[in-house]
């Protein structure tokens, strides 16, 4: 041994002699801490471990919710929650560990933060509809972020305190699958001022188009509605006291029009939907013949230079009005003919030229049109007006029969 090393290891001996008291000391401090914090941890967790351990069973929520007001007899509301294993199989990695274990999948990297079409979100494992792509909205967030689900009855909600830091949140699961969804913060825009921010993972989209085939018709309600209506078209006329008013059906509106907008005395001619549910329907739901309503003419005329017979006279010239829920090719009741009167006089007048047209031999089979008071016309979207002077040599089941 050198000089050197003998002096280095007497230098360890002190040193070890000296701190060993003081760095037990030390470590005596951090066990104590470490066991304050995972005691206070264990209890602060204690509500989300017990969800985790009986995730099986339904979550009840914490807040109020409605009570289930929907009929019974939809396939969710017999959802049994399949085994974990099972569930493995049926559900991508990143499903099972967001519905399953609570897990968040990373914001602009999922499917539908920056979805825009027209449809509903339905729960990826009960296929409950939780959803509708009209609440939706841009948060920022990169998640998907929702004003409000379809129904609260869809859903559930749960104090979530599994992370300390970011304070008490509020978990949204789906009521029938059980699973994990995101969570619901109180800084979205308005009517709600919510912001339902979802993982797409929990999610599965069915655009609008596809919901009565899915078995979803019921919701489309929710994409009946027309676009703000803003240009000039859909701005109502207010006749003059020499102008009145004609509302007819008679099949497609396109020809209708071509042909009623030509005719003496005519000033203005408008198209859109009338007799049906539901307020300001877009085209898309009409033409599926699910909200009931006509595809429609509304004509305001010059008192002094036709009358409402006349117009009568040559909407029976114009179209087949024997066809029930049907004009040409196209068929359902948003073709059906149909007189929507506006008073007294005009269902008199009606009756009577509808009569006329019945015994004149001219139509083998008897006349089907519908005369009935008219209800609130709603303008058609703007494309649809004098569709054939925009687009000439466009489709039309409509001529002048002598
Ligand atoms: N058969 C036509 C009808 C159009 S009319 C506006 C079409 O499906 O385009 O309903």
């Amino acid at each position: 041994m050198t000089n050197i090393e003998a002096n280095t290891n007497s230098t360890q001996q002190e040193f070890k002699k000296i701190t060993l008291p003081q760095r037990r000391n030390k470590l005596n401090w951090c066990f104590i801490f470490k066991v304050i914090l995972i005691y206070f941890s264990a209890i602060v967790n204690l509500p989300y471990l017990y969800a985790r351990t009986t995730s099986h069973q339904q979550v009840t929520p914490n807040l109020e919710i409605k009570k289930d007001s929907m009929s019974t007899n939809e396939p969710w509301l017999k959802y049994k929650k399949p085994s974990r294993d099972e569930l493995k199989k049926i559900l991508t990695a990143k499903q099972y560990s967001v519905t399953q274990e609570e897990d968040t999948e990373a914001p602009f990297k999922n499917d539908f933060w920056n979805h825009h079409e027209p449809g509903i979100y339905i729960d990826i494992e009960s296929k409950a509809p939780l959803f509708s792509s009209t609440d939706k909205f841009d948060s920022g967030t990169g998640w998907p972020s929702f004003t409000k689900p379809i129904s609260d009855d869809f859903i559930t909600l749960k104090k979530d305190r599994k992370f300390i830091l970011f304070g008490e949140r509020v978990e949204v699961r789906s009521k029938y699958g059980q699973n994990h969804l995101g969570h619901v913060f109180d800084d979205g825009p308005k009517p709600t001022n919510k912001r339902y921010c979802i993982n797409s993972a929990s999610l599965q989209f069915i655009p609008w188009k596809d919901l009565k085939e899915k078995g979803y018709g019921k919701y489309l309600y929710l994409f009946t509605t027309q676009p703000e209506k803003n240009s000039s078209h859909q701005k109502e006329h207010v006749p003059t006291a020499t102008e009145d008013t004609a509302i007819l059906a008679g099949g497609c509106f396109w020809g209708m029009e071509e042909l009623i907008r030509k005719q003496p005395g005519v000033l203005r001619t408008q198209v859109g939907y009338s007799g049906g549910n539901g307020t300001n329907p877009s085209y898309e739901i009409v033409k599926t013949g699910l909200s009931g309503h006509a595809e429609s003419i509304k004509i305001i005329y010059d008192k002094n230079k036709t009358s409402y017979e006349n117009l009568l006279r040559f909407f029976f010239r114009i179209h087949d009005p024997t066809t029930k829920n049907q004009q040409g090719n196209d068929i359902g009741t948003q073709y059906r003919s149909a007189i929507f009167y506006l008073n007294e006089e005009q269902k008199i007048i009606a009756e009577k030229i509808k009569s006329e047209v019945n015994q004149s031999g001219k139509w083998p089979k008897p006349v089907v049109t519908e005369i009935v008071p008219a209800m609130t016309f709603y303008a058609a979207e703007e494309y649809h007006q004098h569709y054939l002077e925009k687009n000439p040599g466009g489709y039309t089941c409509h001529y002048i029969r002598d």
